[in-house]
């Protein structure tokens, strides 16, 4: 049997990889706030499963899954790297983007950073119970030369968590793809309180038309090309595979969490600063977001 892996946190996502890893004997540790063990249901195809999972007790750690949202990622890395193997692969996994950057510059020379960027639905109806709500694919990719040069066997072994799963050579398109169809859909959703499909309603279309006009520029100036028209056929198809589904950021929204609206529409607004450009229609997005939100959910 390989390594343990060590999966961050109790997000939907981190659950879901870590009951699929437990259901193919892979052995794996839980990193949480307060440690303790923990017993929660897992429901899949039509299936229920009680699961267990152990509390981490003692590294080093080798082999770690951070799917954490993307504000708590630096900081999380932060805590754990005191814990971990010199040459310990970290795999990050969240929407949104900005984070790659400043978790590099936190690593030791042979500590690798990989990125999973994932289309799996997964959702919890509450604490104990985690629900595969949508069969997805993952695209990984290696973020820094000691995950280039890594001879563990992270995409192998990761599949079984997150699969069917692409490795790629460059996750930036990727990432930037995935931010556009959320900087419409999240948002969105989160302010007209409504399902991903209802976002296919002709009252919606000019302003989504507009956030994807704005999301091409930001994206030319930082060196990553898309089409208008893909784009929009891409976040319509998204808004009719997810039609039922309530968007993360609603959910989080609903909960009374912190949203990744800073991730999402506050790092585009970001990049649209920094290459002197004006994106109006996701700017007002943010405001009209701004102000129904308490100040700590941006
Ligand atoms: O990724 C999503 C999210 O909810 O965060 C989308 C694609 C919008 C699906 O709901």
């Amino acid at each position: 049997m390989s390594a343990p892996w060590l999966v961050v946190g109790k997000g939907a996502i981190g659950l879901l990889a870590a009951s699929r890893w437990l259901l193919s004997n892979q052995s794996l540790w839980l990193w949480q706030k307060t440690p303790q063990p923990l017993s929660y249901r897992f429901s899949a195809g039509g299936r229920d499963f009680a699961m267990q999972l152990q509390n981490a007790v003692q590294g080093p750690f080798s082999k770690v899954l951070v799917p954490v949202k993307a504000y708590d990622v630096v900081h999380v890395v932060q805590t754990l790297l005191p814990h971990l193997a010199d040459k310990a692969q970290l795999v990050l996994c969240h929407n949104g983007m900005g984070t790659l950057e400043p978790v590099a510059a936190l690593l030791k020379p042979g500590q690798g950073l990989w990125f999973a960027s994932t289309s799996h639905g997964a959702y919890k109806p509450h604490a104990l119970h985690v629900i595969h709500s949508g069969l997805g694919s993952t695209v990984l990719a290696p973020c820094n030369d000691a995950a280039r040069c890594s001879e563990t066997p992270i995409a192998a072994e990761l599949t079984q968590a997150l699969s069917p799963l692409t490795l790629v050579d460059d996750i930036q398109p990727y990432l930037w793809q995935k931010l556009a169809v959320n900087s419409v859909i999240n948002p969105l959703t989160a302010l007209h309180q409504c399902q991903n499909g209802e976002l296919n309603q002709a009252q919606y279309q000019a302003q989504i038309k507009a956030l994807l006009a704005e999301f091409v520029q930001v994206a030319a100036a930082c060196g990553q090309q898309f089409s208008e028209d893909t784009l929009y056929q891409l976040v319509q198809q998204v808004q009719s595979n997810t039609a039922q589904n309530f968007s993360s950021m609603l959910q989080d929204v609903t909960a009374g969490r912190r949203t990744e609206l800073g991730a999402i529409t506050g790092y585009l607004l970001q990049q649209a600063a920094a290459h002197q450009l004006s994106i109006p229609t996701h700017q007002a997005l943010y405001q009209a977001l701004e102000a129904k939100l308490a100040p700590w959910q941006l």
